[in-house]
């Protein structure tokens, strides 16, 4: 069975993950709103994930004989001032659920709370992709900015090697 500090901490998460959910749910709102249907796209499989991951807590809480209780979440913004200002919080969104996740792991091994830790090593590895996923999009948005469109082509390019 699960400890009440352990389950405590594990609902917190919950509600931080379909808060993610929300917000990603907004960007898509505000992209296709600019006719940006690539990048609503985009934000519909990062909500989409969002869930997967409360709803992988949820079981585990489930499965460990723990009591799931949900909360209020916060509503996200609806607007943002660029393109690139938003994935900036995207970037310094997924930094911070790190930090979440890594103080779940700590009080996971302050509990020796093995199956905790197992789960929770999936989610470490989640956020290194998360974060580096916001990062690429981030250093692209940059470049266009920069007016270094040639770049992004070539590089694109290069990415195929190999997959024909
Ligand atoms: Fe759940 O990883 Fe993003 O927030």
């Amino acid at each position: 069975m699960i400890s009440k500090a352990m389950q405590d901490a594990i609902n917190e998460q919950i509600n931080k993950e379909l808060y993610s959910s929300y917000l990603y749910l907004s960007m898509a709102a505000y992209f296709e709103s600019k006719n940006l249907s690539g990048f609503a796209h985009w934000m519909r499989i990062q909500e989409g994930e969002e869930r997967e991951h409360a709803m992988k807590f949820y079981d585990f809480l489930l499965d460990r004989g723990g009591q799931v209780s949900l909360k209020v979440i916060d509503a996200p913004p609806a607007t943002w001032k660029s393109d690139i200002e938003l994935f900036r919080e995207v970037a310094a969104h997924e930094a911070k659920v790190t930090g979440l996740i890594n103080a779940l792991y700590e009080l996971a091994l302050k509990e020796k709370d093995y199956p905790s830790q197992v789960l929770l090593q999936w989610y470490i590895s989640e956020q290194v992709e998360e974060e580096k996923n916001a990062a690429e999009i981030v250093a692209s948005l940059e470049m266009i900015e920069r007016h270094e469109t040639a770049v992004l082509q070539l590089d694109h390019q290069l990415s195929k090697r190999g997959k024909d």
